[in-house]
């Protein structure tokens, strides 16, 4: 009963919450993440420009935690491969970006690939300035 006195009837629902099959928070010496490319400049710890500051912690993995990234990079983070069970899977993160962009546009962009063969890749998200 409410203070208007309706008799509020909800039905119960069961939820099933699955453990993660990675979580990394940055905090400890991470395992399997790798980065490559073109003035790759990603590196671990503490950032001291850009966000100074991390989501969790104080560590992250940052494109060159202190300062910009340069121009012309084209730089890759790779995430350890995991096993996924069947069915549907979720991808979930935090980050902060700030991307060289100009008022009609912008330069620079960031995007999240996924692979099941580490040849072919999916573009799951793209992020602009
Ligand atoms: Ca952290
Ligand atoms: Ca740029």
């Amino acid at each position: 009963m409410d203070y208007g006195k309706n008799e509020v009837i909800s039905e119960n629902f069961e939820v099933q919450v699955l453990p993660a099959i990675l979580s990394e928070d940055f905090e400890t010496e991470t395992v399997g993440w790798e980065s490559s490319g073109a003035y790759d400049t990603w590196e671990w710890g503490v950032p001291t420009s850009g966000s100074k500051k991390a989501f969790s912690g104080e560590k992250v993995y940052a494109t060159n935690p202190a300062g910009t990234y340069r121009n012309d990079s084209d730089m890759i983070l790779s995430a350890p491969a995991i096993e996924l069970p069947e069915g549907q899977a979720r991808l979930q993160f935090k980050h902060w970006y700030e991307l060289e962009s100009y008022d009609y546009g912008s330069y620079d962009f960031a995007h999240v690939y996924v692979s099941t063969d580490k040849e072919n890749w999916d573009s799951l998200a793209e992020f602009t300035g």
